[in-house]
């Protein structure tokens, strides 16, 4: 029997016709929606509260091995993370924290990671007030420039994103090649690996949960239904042809189920579960004793100057005279041009290289307990939005401030924090 298109047609209600047509418009939406989305230029991570970045992670000595890298080159991240002792009770603690990437898509694939030199592929805890190295061995894949960040997601914290390194990737995503070695002996080239069968099986219940859509869609609609029987009349509108539908339905799911498991296993034999354990007992970066203390004496922020001061009362325990360096907070590090001479390898729009300065630049001698004034002062500082700092309900700052010994250049670490009065006239002084 041959059935022409007109002879369908006619067979269709005017009811009918409508629901199809209605059907046709949300699949022709749903795929020009598909092909309009673009992929955004920007991560956002100014967008993050200035007290998340600035009290959470405070992230230092962050390297990228390489900028310029070709399609299957690896790079690493490496650096550390000090977990600040005031987090903010409005932040889940890392408890359950994972190393990540932030990058705009799969541009470079994470080969390994690793934190304090122990395998993170997983799920592993931090403790406040401590520090942690972390490595993150990354390969090119898609050629192009893009913004490449160290990221840690904290389990109901969110992602808290570290500093960012714009990353050339050359050659062609074409000859990308993902090799890996299995456990029984055999290479894989992941990048390729089982794509047929996983789009084939995807398709496959798409096609079903399609047919399964559109038949219910033509019998009054799935919501109109569900109104009826939620109102009782489930008897007078399920018909026999409907109960014999759903039951083929389901029986055929099973089956089907049932098929491509026993398929799996026979195929593949012996497999592992997904490494998805929380690892405990990390050990942090062993702190020798601290040869310097400080207390914090309270601070100002002046919006117009963007001009950060902080008063500290400093003891120098070690034997060498110390001097103020450099402050880091959000991955921007504010730097004391006394201190440094040559300008550090850094993302630009993170360094600060003349914004430190203190009230007596001479160095705090061995055993001295000094009061001085440190001026955190530069633009970035609201470029990066941190001066959203006078607008938080609770205006604290945080971060870390480094002193570096006058013979032996050695640095010492110092975290400070705490409430900062916001000013908003011009010329206000501490
Ligand atoms: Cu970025």
């Amino acid at each position: 029997m041959q059935l022409s298109i007109g002879n369908m047609i006619a067979g269709i209600s005017g009811a009918r016709l409508a629901r199809a047509a209605t059907l046709a418009l949300a699949a022709v939406g749903a795929a020009a929606s598909l092909s309009a989305a673009t992929p955004a230029s920007a991560h956002g991570e100014r967008s993050q509260q200035a007290f998340l970045r600035m009290r959470t992670l405070n992230w230092y000595d962050v390297k990228w091995s390489k900028t310029e890298v070709n399609v299957n080159d690896e790079m690493a991240i490496t650096g550390k993370v000090h977990v600040f002792s005031g987090w903010p009770q409005a932040v889940a603690k890392p408890e359950e924290a994972f190393l990540n990437v932030c990058e705009p898509g799969p541009v470079l694939i994470r080969k390994s990671s690793f934190v304090s030199g122990i395998p993170a592929p997983r799920t592993f805890s931090m403790e406040v007030g401590k520090d942690y190295e972390y490595k993150i061995v990354l390969k090119a894949r898609r050629q192009g420039r893009y913004h490449v960040h160290v990221q840690i997601n904290v389990k109901d914290g969110g992602p808290i994103v570290g500093p960012g390194q714009w990353i050339t990737i050359k050659g062609d995503m074409s000859n990308f090649v993902n090799d890996v070695q299995l456990l029984d002996g055999t290479t894989i080239d992941l990048e390729h690996y089982g794509i047929a069968w996983t789009m084939i099986y995807h398709f496959i219940w798409m096609a079903a949960a399609a047919v399964w859509v559109i038949y219910w869609f033509m019998q009054k609609g799935i919501i109109a239904r569900g109104w009826q029987v939620a109102a009782g009349k489930g008897k007078d509108i399920i018909t026999p042809a409907d109960k014999r539908f759903g039951g083929i339905w389901l029986a055929g799911s099973l089956l089907a189920l049932l098929f491509f498991y026993a398929q799996a296993n026979r195929e593949f034999p012996r497999t592992l579960p997904m490494q998805a354990g929380l690892l405990k007992g990390i050990s942090p970066i062993d702190d020798e004793l601290p040869l310097v203390t400080s207390r914090y004496l309270g601070g100002t922020y002046k919006v117009p100057g963007r001009d950060l001061t902080i008063k500290l009362r400093i003891t120098n325990h070690g034997s060498e005279p110390l001097r103020v360096g450099e402050f880091t907070t959000a991955g921007l590090r504010f730097l004391n041009p006394d201190v440094f001479k040559t300008r550090p390898e850094y993302p630009e729009y993170l360094l600060a290289d003349r914004g430190l300065s203190v009230s007596d630049p001479t160095p705090i001698a061995p055993g001295e307990t000094r009061d001085l004034t440190v001026d955190v002062q530069d633009a970035r500082f609201d470029i990066e939005r941190l001066s959203d700092l006078a607008y938080d309900t609770d205006s604290q700052f945080g971060g870390l401030l480094f002193l570096f010994g006058e013979q032996s250049g050695k640095r010492e670490k110092l975290e400070v924090g705490g409430p900062v009065i916001p000013r908003f006239q011009a010329g206000a002084s501490l």
